[in-house]
Protein backbone atom coordinates (compact mmCIF):
# COMPACT_ATOMS: atom_id res chain seq x y z
CA UNK A 1 0.00 0.00 0.00
CA UNK A 2 1.28 3.23 -0.98
CA UNK A 3 0.31 6.72 0.60
CA UNK A 4 0.55 10.02 -1.14
CA UNK A 5 0.63 13.45 0.13
CA UNK A 6 -1.02 15.46 -2.48
CA UNK A 7 -1.33 19.73 -3.08
CA UNK A 8 -2.05 21.67 -5.31
CA UNK A 9 -3.20 20.98 -8.98
CA UNK A 10 0.08 19.30 -9.91
CA UNK A 11 -0.35 16.20 -7.51
CA UNK A 12 -3.53 15.18 -9.21
CA UNK A 13 -1.31 13.67 -12.31
CA UNK A 14 0.74 11.28 -10.44
CA UNK A 15 -2.21 10.38 -8.34
CA UNK A 16 -4.14 9.42 -11.30
CA UNK A 17 -1.26 7.63 -12.72
CA UNK A 18 -0.74 5.78 -9.77
CA UNK A 19 -4.16 4.74 -9.80
CA UNK A 20 -3.83 3.18 -13.31
CA UNK A 21 -1.09 0.81 -11.82
CA UNK A 22 -2.10 -0.23 -8.70
CA UNK A 23 -5.37 -1.59 -6.74
CA UNK A 24 -7.47 0.69 -5.54
CA UNK A 25 -6.97 -0.45 -2.17
CA UNK A 26 -3.26 -0.13 -2.14
CA UNK A 27 -3.64 3.99 -2.97
CA UNK A 28 -3.76 6.37 -0.34
CA UNK A 29 -4.37 10.05 -0.51
CA UNK A 30 -3.38 12.43 2.41
CA UNK A 31 -4.77 15.72 0.97
CA UNK A 32 -4.11 19.37 1.82
CA UNK A 33 -7.16 21.41 3.47
CA UNK A 34 -4.49 24.19 4.07
CA UNK A 35 -6.65 26.06 1.13
CA UNK A 36 -9.92 25.91 2.31
CA UNK A 37 -12.08 28.37 2.94
CA UNK A 38 -15.35 29.65 3.09
CA UNK A 39 -16.61 31.43 0.17
CA UNK A 40 -20.68 32.62 0.12
CA UNK A 41 -21.25 30.58 3.15
CA UNK A 42 -19.86 27.48 1.63
CA UNK A 43 -17.13 25.15 2.59
CA UNK A 44 -14.72 24.79 -0.71
CA UNK A 45 -11.86 22.16 -0.26
CA UNK A 46 -9.99 22.74 -3.43
CA UNK A 47 -6.94 19.99 -3.39
CA UNK A 48 -9.50 17.06 -2.04
CA UNK A 49 -12.23 17.93 -4.86
CA UNK A 50 -9.25 18.26 -7.62
CA UNK A 51 -8.07 14.48 -6.48
CA UNK A 52 -11.90 13.42 -6.51
CA UNK A 53 -12.39 14.91 -9.58
CA UNK A 54 -9.38 13.85 -11.24
CA UNK A 55 -9.80 10.09 -9.98
CA UNK A 56 -13.27 9.60 -11.72
CA UNK A 57 -12.66 11.23 -14.41
CA UNK A 58 -14.66 14.73 -13.56
CA UNK A 59 -11.47 17.10 -13.59
CA UNK A 60 -11.21 20.04 -16.08
CA UNK A 61 -7.36 18.79 -17.12
CA UNK A 62 -7.10 22.14 -18.83
CA UNK A 63 -7.80 24.47 -15.54
CA UNK A 64 -6.45 21.69 -13.43
CA UNK A 65 -9.62 22.41 -10.95
CA UNK A 66 -13.07 22.15 -11.01
CA UNK A 67 -14.96 20.16 -13.16
CA UNK A 68 -15.02 19.61 -16.81
CA UNK A 69 -17.79 20.85 -19.67
CA UNK A 70 -18.69 22.89 -16.14
CA UNK A 71 -20.77 26.60 -17.16
CA UNK A 72 -20.27 29.17 -14.94
CA UNK A 73 -23.62 30.76 -14.23
CA UNK A 74 -24.12 30.97 -11.20
CA UNK A 75 -21.31 33.02 -11.08
CA UNK A 76 -22.53 35.38 -13.91
CA UNK A 77 -25.28 35.66 -11.88
CA UNK A 78 -23.49 36.54 -8.74
CA UNK A 79 -21.24 39.40 -10.52
CA UNK A 80 -25.19 40.98 -11.89
CA UNK A 81 -26.40 40.94 -8.48
CA UNK A 82 -23.26 43.00 -7.89
CA UNK A 83 -21.51 40.29 -5.37
CA UNK A 84 -17.98 39.33 -5.52
CA UNK A 85 -17.41 36.70 -7.90
CA UNK A 86 -13.27 36.30 -8.22
CA UNK A 87 -13.09 32.76 -7.05
CA UNK A 88 -15.47 30.72 -9.86
CA UNK A 89 -17.77 28.29 -9.11
CA UNK A 90 -18.91 26.47 -11.98
CA UNK A 91 -22.58 24.96 -11.68
CA UNK A 92 -21.79 21.30 -11.59
CA UNK A 93 -18.60 22.00 -9.12
CA UNK A 94 -21.29 24.03 -6.90
CA UNK A 95 -23.59 20.84 -5.93
CA UNK A 96 -20.08 19.32 -4.27
CA UNK A 97 -19.71 22.56 -2.13
CA UNK A 98 -23.23 22.24 -1.28
CA UNK A 99 -23.43 19.02 -0.17
CA UNK A 100 -20.25 18.88 1.89
CA UNK A 101 -21.87 22.49 3.72
CA UNK A 102 -25.05 20.73 4.51
CA UNK A 103 -23.40 17.41 5.63
CA UNK A 104 -20.78 19.88 7.67
CA UNK A 105 -24.31 21.66 9.44
CA UNK A 106 -25.83 18.59 9.91
CA UNK A 107 -22.38 17.62 12.30
CA UNK A 108 -20.30 15.49 9.91
CA UNK A 109 -16.55 15.39 10.04
CA UNK A 110 -14.04 16.31 6.99
CA UNK A 111 -13.82 12.90 6.51
CA UNK A 112 -16.57 11.51 7.02
CA UNK A 113 -18.09 14.10 4.20
CA UNK A 114 -15.16 13.00 1.93
CA UNK A 115 -15.60 9.76 2.17
CA UNK A 116 -19.85 10.13 1.15
CA UNK A 117 -18.90 12.60 -1.83
CA UNK A 118 -16.09 9.85 -3.15
CA UNK A 119 -18.77 6.99 -2.70
CA UNK A 120 -20.90 9.61 -4.86
CA UNK A 121 -18.33 10.02 -7.72
CA UNK A 122 -17.32 6.20 -7.29
CA UNK A 123 -13.99 7.05 -6.91
CA UNK A 124 -12.93 3.34 -5.78
CA UNK A 125 -9.30 5.01 -3.74
CA UNK A 126 -9.38 6.75 -0.08
CA UNK A 127 -8.79 10.51 -0.31
CA UNK A 128 -8.36 11.58 3.62
CA UNK A 129 -7.94 15.21 4.50
CA UNK A 130 -4.43 15.36 6.52
CA UNK A 131 -7.02 17.14 9.95
CA UNK A 132 -10.40 17.58 10.33
CA UNK A 133 -9.51 20.46 12.36
CA UNK A 134 -8.94 23.97 11.44
CA UNK A 135 -5.71 24.31 9.73
CA UNK A 136 -5.51 27.57 6.99
CA UNK A 137 -2.69 29.22 5.02
CA UNK A 138 -2.13 32.10 5.22
CA UNK A 139 0.48 34.85 3.81
CA UNK A 140 1.59 37.98 4.97
CA UNK A 141 2.11 40.13 2.55
CA UNK A 142 3.03 44.14 2.13
CA UNK A 143 -0.86 44.61 1.78
CA UNK A 144 -1.31 42.79 5.12
CA UNK A 145 -1.95 39.06 6.24
CA UNK A 146 -4.50 37.38 4.40
CA UNK A 147 -5.98 33.68 3.30
CA UNK A 148 -3.96 31.59 0.64
CA UNK A 149 -6.97 31.78 -2.03
CA UNK A 150 -7.36 35.69 -1.34
CA UNK A 151 -3.34 36.01 -2.31
CA UNK A 152 -3.06 33.46 -5.43
CA UNK A 153 -6.97 34.10 -6.80
CA UNK A 154 -8.13 37.26 -5.93
CA UNK A 155 -4.96 39.39 -5.77
CA UNK A 156 -3.26 37.11 -8.79
CA UNK A 157 -0.12 37.01 -6.27
CA UNK A 158 0.67 40.32 -7.08
CA UNK A 159 1.65 41.27 -3.49
CA UNK A 160 4.71 40.98 -1.71
CA UNK A 161 5.53 37.82 0.28
CA UNK A 162 6.76 38.61 4.03
CA UNK A 163 6.05 35.24 5.67
CA UNK A 164 4.02 32.23 5.29
CA UNK A 165 1.87 30.95 8.41
CA UNK A 166 -0.21 28.16 8.89
CA UNK A 167 -3.08 29.04 11.12
CA UNK A 168 -4.26 26.44 13.70
CA UNK A 169 -1.31 23.80 12.92
CA UNK A 170 -0.56 24.01 17.04
CA UNK A 171 -4.23 22.66 17.84
CA UNK A 172 -4.84 20.74 14.44
CA UNK A 173 -4.64 16.59 15.21
CA UNK A 174 -3.55 14.65 12.30
CA UNK A 175 -6.19 12.47 11.23
CA UNK A 176 -5.80 9.19 13.12
CA UNK A 177 -6.00 7.62 9.77
CA UNK A 178 -3.46 9.54 7.69
CA UNK A 179 -1.21 8.29 10.81
CA UNK A 180 -2.06 4.69 10.41
CA UNK A 181 -1.91 4.60 6.70
CA UNK A 182 1.69 6.28 6.94
CA UNK A 183 2.66 3.51 9.34
CA UNK A 184 1.72 0.46 7.00
CA UNK A 185 2.79 1.97 4.07
CA UNK A 186 5.83 0.29 1.29
CA UNK A 187 6.53 3.92 0.66
CA UNK A 188 5.21 7.64 0.95
CA UNK A 189 5.04 9.48 -2.12
CA UNK A 190 5.22 13.30 -1.69
CA UNK A 191 3.61 15.00 -4.88
CA UNK A 192 5.14 17.85 -7.01
CA UNK A 193 3.15 20.25 -4.89
CA UNK A 194 4.10 23.44 -3.93
CA UNK A 195 6.24 23.08 -0.86
CA UNK A 196 4.75 25.78 0.84
CA UNK A 197 1.89 26.67 0.53
CA UNK A 198 0.08 23.13 -0.78
CA UNK A 199 2.89 20.82 1.30
CA UNK A 200 4.21 22.36 4.38
CA UNK A 201 0.78 22.79 5.80
CA UNK A 202 -0.08 18.46 5.71
CA UNK A 203 3.80 18.83 7.12
CA UNK A 204 2.88 21.12 9.76
CA UNK A 205 0.57 18.41 11.54
CA UNK A 206 3.39 17.78 14.52
CA UNK A 207 2.70 13.76 14.42
CA UNK A 208 2.74 13.39 11.15
CA UNK A 209 5.74 14.81 10.21
CA UNK A 210 7.22 12.50 12.91
CA UNK A 211 5.22 9.47 11.47
CA UNK A 212 7.21 10.24 8.17
CA UNK A 213 10.76 9.94 9.94
CA UNK A 214 11.94 6.40 9.65
CA UNK A 215 9.42 5.67 6.82
CA UNK A 216 10.79 5.71 3.04
CA UNK A 217 9.90 8.59 1.80
CA UNK A 218 10.23 10.06 -1.72
CA UNK A 219 9.14 13.20 -3.41
CA UNK A 220 9.74 14.38 -6.92
CA UNK A 221 10.47 18.23 -7.45
CA UNK A 222 8.11 20.76 -8.25
CA UNK A 223 10.77 22.95 -9.57
CA UNK A 224 12.95 22.41 -12.77
CA UNK A 225 16.35 24.88 -12.41
CA UNK A 226 14.67 28.19 -11.08
CA UNK A 227 11.02 27.73 -12.63
CA UNK A 228 8.62 25.90 -10.21
CA UNK A 229 6.21 23.86 -12.43
CA UNK A 230 3.11 25.69 -11.56
CA UNK A 231 1.92 28.29 -9.42
CA UNK A 232 3.10 30.91 -6.83
CA UNK A 233 5.96 28.83 -5.58
CA UNK A 234 8.56 30.84 -6.46
CA UNK A 235 6.97 33.90 -5.24
CA UNK A 236 6.70 32.39 -2.05
CA UNK A 237 10.16 31.21 -1.91
CA UNK A 238 11.67 34.52 -2.96
CA UNK A 239 9.41 36.26 -0.73
CA UNK A 240 11.24 34.20 2.32
CA UNK A 241 14.29 34.67 0.94
CA UNK A 242 14.25 31.04 -0.18
CA UNK A 243 16.30 30.31 -3.35
CA UNK A 244 13.82 29.16 -6.28
CA UNK A 245 15.80 25.76 -6.55
CA UNK A 246 15.10 21.61 -5.72
CA UNK A 247 17.99 22.06 -3.11
CA UNK A 248 15.26 24.33 -1.31
CA UNK A 249 12.93 21.76 -1.51
CA UNK A 250 15.44 18.72 -0.42
CA UNK A 251 16.36 21.24 2.40
CA UNK A 252 12.45 21.49 3.32
CA UNK A 253 11.97 17.73 3.41
CA UNK A 254 15.48 16.57 4.65
CA UNK A 255 14.46 15.49 7.93
CA UNK A 256 12.46 12.54 6.40
CA UNK A 257 13.20 12.41 2.93
CA UNK A 258 15.22 9.06 1.21
CA UNK A 259 15.00 9.55 -2.64
CA UNK A 260 14.17 13.11 -4.26
CA UNK A 261 13.51 13.22 -7.92
CA UNK A 262 14.79 15.96 -10.06
CA UNK A 263 14.31 16.58 -13.64
CA UNK A 264 17.44 15.69 -15.34
CA UNK A 265 18.65 18.96 -16.40
CA UNK A 266 19.29 19.40 -12.36
CA UNK A 267 22.32 16.75 -12.19
CA UNK A 268 24.36 19.53 -11.13
CA UNK A 269 22.56 19.43 -7.86
CA UNK A 270 23.56 15.43 -7.16
CA UNK A 271 26.07 16.53 -4.46
CA UNK A 272 24.64 18.68 -2.75
CA UNK A 273 21.58 16.71 -2.79
CA UNK A 274 23.54 13.54 -1.63
CA UNK A 275 25.15 15.84 1.67
CA UNK A 276 21.83 16.47 2.77
CA UNK A 277 21.39 12.31 3.52
CA UNK A 278 19.26 12.25 0.34
CA UNK A 279 19.00 9.68 -2.27
CA UNK A 280 18.99 11.67 -5.96
CA UNK A 281 17.63 10.71 -8.89
CA UNK A 282 16.97 11.98 -11.82
CA UNK A 283 13.97 12.02 -14.38
CA UNK A 284 11.82 13.25 -17.11
CA UNK A 285 9.14 14.71 -14.30
CA UNK A 286 7.24 17.16 -17.08
CA UNK A 287 3.85 15.70 -17.14
CA UNK A 288 2.01 16.48 -20.23
CA UNK A 289 -0.51 13.93 -20.69
CA UNK A 290 -1.84 10.67 -19.27
CA UNK A 291 1.50 8.43 -20.92
CA UNK A 292 3.47 10.96 -18.73
CA UNK A 293 1.57 10.08 -15.74
CA UNK A 294 1.92 6.54 -15.77
CA UNK A 295 5.18 6.52 -17.16
CA UNK A 296 6.59 8.92 -14.26
CA UNK A 297 4.19 6.64 -12.01
CA UNK A 298 5.72 3.44 -12.40
CA UNK A 299 9.23 4.81 -12.33
CA UNK A 300 8.55 5.57 -8.74
CA UNK A 301 7.31 2.42 -8.02
CA UNK A 302 9.74 0.40 -9.93
CA UNK A 303 12.12 2.02 -6.93
CA UNK A 304 10.34 -0.28 -4.30
CA UNK A 305 9.80 -3.26 -6.43
N1 LIG B 1 -8.18 28.86 -9.21
C1 LIG B 1 -8.15 30.03 -9.86
O1 LIG B 1 -7.08 30.49 -10.28
N2 LIG B 1 -9.31 30.76 -10.07
C2 LIG B 1 -10.52 30.31 -9.66
O2 LIG B 1 -11.52 31.00 -9.84
C3 LIG B 1 -10.57 29.03 -8.99
C4 LIG B 1 -11.77 28.48 -8.59
C5 LIG B 1 -11.77 27.17 -8.03
C6 LIG B 1 -12.97 26.56 -7.69
C7 LIG B 1 -12.97 25.30 -7.13
C8 LIG B 1 -11.76 24.63 -6.91
O3 LIG B 1 -11.78 23.40 -6.37
C9 LIG B 1 -10.55 25.23 -7.24
C10 LIG B 1 -10.54 26.50 -7.81
N3 LIG B 1 -9.35 27.11 -8.17
C11 LIG B 1 -9.35 28.34 -8.79
C12 LIG B 1 -8.04 26.45 -7.87
C13 LIG B 1 -7.51 26.81 -6.49
O4 LIG B 1 -7.59 28.15 -6.18
C14 LIG B 1 -6.02 26.60 -6.31
O5 LIG B 1 -5.31 26.37 -7.47
C15 LIG B 1 -5.76 25.54 -5.33
O6 LIG B 1 -6.35 25.84 -4.10
C16 LIG B 1 -4.27 25.30 -5.14
O7 LIG B 1 -4.16 24.08 -4.70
Amino acid sequence: MIVVLAGGTGSVKLVRGLSKLLEPKDLKIIGNVGDNFWYHGLYICPDLDTIMYGLSENLDLQRGWGVRDDTFMFNEQLSQLGYENWFLLGDRDLATHIIRTKLLKEGKRLDEITKILCKKYKVRQEILPCTNDRLETWIITNKGPMHLQEFWVKNKAKDKVLDIIYKGKERAKALPKALEYIERAKFILVCPGNPLSSISPILSLKKLREALRGKRVIAVSPIIGKNPLSGPAGKMMEGLGLEVSPLTVAKLYSDFLEFFVMHSSDASLLDEVKNLGIKPLFEDIIIKNSKDEVRLSSFLLSLFK
